[in-house]
């Protein structure tokens, strides 16, 4: 038999591969000589010079697919796509994956746990998490000799705003005390904004607040005091100066910090008598 080695050093001691003679002879001195090509066939050919079993007092040269590489050239789909509401049923799609050592078999992990097991077939139908936020997908592809190739995409779990009013009202309708205009905990937050920024709609005392304040020692600065903010949600700081255009842009010359859930962002150019201050909030 002949022995490959995997040369990731000098000097490799425990072999990657037997290639064994399947006529083996005694002298056949098979392994005298071994070719092996690369990426992505690997094939090796080994002679025997003195083989005798192809053809009387002939030698013979054997050829082996080695199976090193893992399954390449293939694809994984999640459908729907993110972001997508909590506990939804998905699809997970794997397409166009080669390999030369057949069939594959795949598997499919959600925050490194599996939720479909190793099998031959490539949909799968997984129930998604119902944390909302950001979660990992994975799918392992692995071939007969056990190589695998392993694809991660994150996707993003988010209420819907029928997931969110069932939640809270007991219906999906945008009607009644559920309909987005109506502020039923009267906190003066309607129930549009209280979806957005991540409140409760029953609870007054659950709302987005928001308040500026002048800095100490810095009379061309003020502080926009806001919260909650909520990770996975972005949260932009828009001003206007003319009452008359209320045209709004983003205000670029801040600091900013975080705490808790309260942000603070200090407009370092507060030098105008009037200044409107908007946070405009955006879900994932
Ligand atoms: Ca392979
Ligand atoms: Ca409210
Ligand atoms: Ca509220």
């Amino acid at each position: 038999m002949a022995y490959t080695y995997e040369l990731s050093g000098p000097t490799p001691t425990l072999p990657a591969g037997t290639l064994r003679n399947p006529t083996p002879r005694t002298s056949d001195n098979f392994g005298f000589a071994v070719g092996i090509s690369g990426a992505p066939y690997y094939m090796a050919a080994v002679g025997a010079p003195f083989d005798g079993t192809t053809a009387f007092q002939k030698g013979a040269a054997y050829t082996f697919g080695l199976d090193t590489g893992e399954p390449f050239l293939g694809t994984m789909s999640l459908l729907p796509a993110s972001p997508v509401g909590q506990g939804k049923n998905l699809t997970v799609s794997f397409a166009g994956w080669q390999d030369e050592n057949p069939p594959l078999s795949y598997t499919v992990l959600i925050d490194d746990v599996v939720v479909s097991p190793f099998g031959s077939s490539a949909s799968r139908m997984i129930i998604g998490p119902t944390a909302e936020g950001t979660h990992t997908l994975k799918g392992w592809i692995t071939d007969s000799s056990g190589n695998r190739t392993e694809l991660t995409q994150n996707f993003t779990v988010i209420v819907t705003p029928e997931d969110w009013r069932f939640q809270y009202f007991g219906t999906t309708e945008n009607a009644g005390n559920a309909a987005d205009l109506a502020d039923p905990d009267g906190d003066g937050n309607n129930n549009q904004l209280e979806y957005v920024a991540g409140t409760v709609p029953v609870d007054r005392e659950s709302r987005f607040r928001a308040r500026v304040e002048p800095v100490l020692g810095q009379p061309q600065w003020k502080r926009l005091i806001f919260s909650p903010r909520l990770a996975g949600r972005t949260y932009v700081v828009k001003a206007c100066e003319d009452m008359q255009q209320a045209e709004f842009s983003i205000l670029t010359i801040t600091m900013m910090s975080d705490n808790g859930d309260e942000r603070t962002v200090t407009d370092l150019i507060a030098t105008s008598p009037m200044k409107l201050y908007v946070v405009e909030i955006t879900m994932p």
